[in-house]
């Protein structure tokens, strides 16, 4: 499947951010049989306003076998604000995890960087062969390590949330987040379905992670700010982390 790049923004944005929404999209396109995802049509493109500057956000959608919504936003606040923000939804009949990662920053520094494979089933486990594929790579040290909100029991202990200090570090994030990729994409696709008692508990565990991403006020200020308090809500609950049926 081919698909026309988004040079617009991405080439306006950091390069670590850059980087790794193309290594996102080249891992899709190389492991998995990709379909379109429609959003709905006000939210593929949107501009708005905050404090002064304009905001742009630009989206991506796929569908997949294995996952019912894979999602790759790019949003730029003027020259204050650059965001990835990546979360690939399985299908609840699969035990495999969330794929969630965000990057913010502004003025050249990213003072956000989070990546996880978020376990869903009722254990809150990763399945065995993503925990022995991880447990294989090296443990990252970085200098500037952040502290999860509340709301970040959801994440898995691989979880990485820092704030890159160096072009190194910057590398490291993106390297681990790669890695991350690559055996989310080659396990998913091996991945056999589940009982429909499990594909229950998983649908539960997919909503429990959607509902506390919902809770982070930080992204929701920022819509809220440039969109208004309803348009945000909307945007949080239909677009960033709607829920399964
Ligand atoms: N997020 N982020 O995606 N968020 O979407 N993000 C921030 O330096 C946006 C996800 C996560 O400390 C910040 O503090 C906007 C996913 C966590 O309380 C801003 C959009 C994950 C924090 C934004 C967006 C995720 C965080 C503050 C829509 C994880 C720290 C930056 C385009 C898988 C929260 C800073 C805290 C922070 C904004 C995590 C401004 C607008 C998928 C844990």
């Amino acid at each position: 499947m081919t698909t026309t790049p988004l040079p617009s923004l991405r080439e306006q944005q950091h390069p670590l951010i850059r980087q790794l929404a193309d290594s996102i999209e080249a891992a899709w396109h190389k492991h998995l049989d990709l379909s379109p995802y429609h959003l709905p049509d006000e939210f593929g493109y949107v501009e708005g306003r905050l404090e002064g500057e304009k905001l742009t956000i630009e989206n991506r959608c796929y569908q997949t076998p294995q996952f019912r919504k894979m999602h790759l936003e790019l949003a730029k606040v003027g020259n204050l604000l650059d965001i990835l923000h990546c979360v690939m939804f399985p299908r609840p009949e699969y035990d495999i995890p969330m794929f969630g990662c965000d990057l913010v920053g502004g003025r050249g520094q990213i003072s956000a960087a989070i990546a996880d494979l978020s376990p869903l089933n009722s254990q809150h486990a990763l399945p065995k062969s993503y925990a022995s594929a991880l447990v294989t790579l090296p443990e990252l040290n970085f200098s500037q390590p952040r502290e999860l909100p509340e709301w970040g029991d959801i994440f898995s202990e691989f979880c990485i949330f820092v704030r890159p200090s160096s072009p190194e570090e910057e590398n490291l994030f993106l390297s681990r987040t790669q890695d991350f990729l690559e055996i989310h994409c080659t396990q998913a696709s091996i991945s056999q379905t589940v009982s429909s008692e499990q594909a229950v508990q998983i649908l539960a565990g997919q909503r429990n992670y959607c509902t506390k991403q919902q809770q982070n006020d930080k992204t929701r200020r920022v819509l809220e700010k440039a969109f208004g308090l309803d348009w945000a809500e909307q945007y949080m609950t239909t677009v960033l982390f709607d829920m399964p049926n």
